[in-house]
């Protein structure tokens, strides 16, 4: 049996769940989404999701026809009825259905998915042996144009940068924004650590406000690390002591090399193995709770 669907207003089958051709997320990429993580019955920072979320669609204006209240409650809901501990739901709305052009007044109402699944963990060599990235000539959408603060459907800016870095033989590849600052990589924020500072850059460089991102920085506060967040260049990061990713997918990623030269000594730091391990703590117990 496949999976259940959370689509309009109830659970479907699978293969049940199905959007029309002429949607606007599918015409346009009109629409938003969340990426979020359940930990052992725990969803980790469910709240701050949903409020992205909402964010997001009120920077596109569109309007979801649903409470943030119940949106939380259905997140739970379609994880408990695919009977997931850990997972990963990916919540989607999109504009809806409208005709041939652009204009999203023509869509009736847009369509909510949840969609709850295991969660597919990344190599446990990644984290071992830390990632090599390269940086790419792609540059992040200006906030002028597309605000990155937006988690928009419309991710083929994220995209040429990751075909970049599948074309150089990496995972990764880290984005500058037009004036040259680093932003983000195309999935993930970006941590330098220097001198026993935790540095990241604003997110007026052009990054989302990542949920990972804000937990670690909670974290090092927490430990009394010094947390700065600035207008960072690229050789920065060539001068870092330790530099790492994180997103919900990918929780706390190490980097050892950017464009062939090595961060610090070119192995995995051990402030990062410490975040990486606070964080993991942090995922038992900073969540809202649920019963399969
Ligand atoms: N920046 C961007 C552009 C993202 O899409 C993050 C940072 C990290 O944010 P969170 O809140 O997750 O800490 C994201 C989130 C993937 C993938 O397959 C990643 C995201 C969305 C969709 C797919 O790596 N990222």
């Amino acid at each position: 049996m496949g999976l259940k669907i959370f689509m309009d207003g109830q659970l479907i089958e699978e293969d049940q769940a199905k959007v029309s051709v002429f949607d606007h997320g599918l015409l346009y990429g009109d629409g938003v989404f969340e990426g979020i993580r359940s930990y052992n019955c725990l969803v980790f920072r469910l709240g701050a999701h949903v409020d992205r979320l909402y964010r997001s669609a009120e920077g596109i204006r569109l309007e979801i026809p649903m409470t943030k209240e119940e949106m939380r409650m259905r997140t739970i809901e379609t994880l408990k009825a695919n009977n997931i501990a850990d997972g990963y739901v990916r919540t989607i709305i999109t504009r809806g259905v409208g005709d041939l052009g652009l204009d999203p007044l023509k869509c009736a109402k847009p369509s909510i998915i949840i969609i709850a699944h295991k969660i597919s963990l990344y190599p446990d060599e990644f984290y071992e042996k830390g990632l090599k990235i390269i940086t790419a000539k792609t540059r992040r959408n200006s906030s002028f144009a597309l605000p990155p603060t937006i988690k928009s459907l419309n991710y083929l800016n994220n995209i040429l940068a990751k075909i970049e870095a599948t074309d150089a033989g990496t995972e990764e590849a880290l984005m500058l924004n037009v004036e040259g600052y680093v932003s983000e990589c195309t999935g993930d924020n970006v941590f330098m650590i220097k001198n026993g500072k935790l540095i990241t850059p604003l997110i007026e460089s052009g990054a989302l406000e990542g949920i990972t991102r804000r937990a670690v920085m909670d974290i090092a506060e927490i430990k009394g690390m010094k947390v700065e967040e600035i207008m960072m260049r690229p050789e920065d990061i060539l001068s870092a002591d330790e530099l790492f990713l994180t997103g919900t997918a990918a929780q706390i990623v190490p980097v050892i090399e950017l464009d062939g030269n090595k961060i610090g000594r070119g192995n995995v730091g051990e402030m990062t193995k410490n975040l990486i391990e606070d964080f993991r703590v942090l995922t038992k117990t900073d969540g809202e709770k649920y019963a399969l």
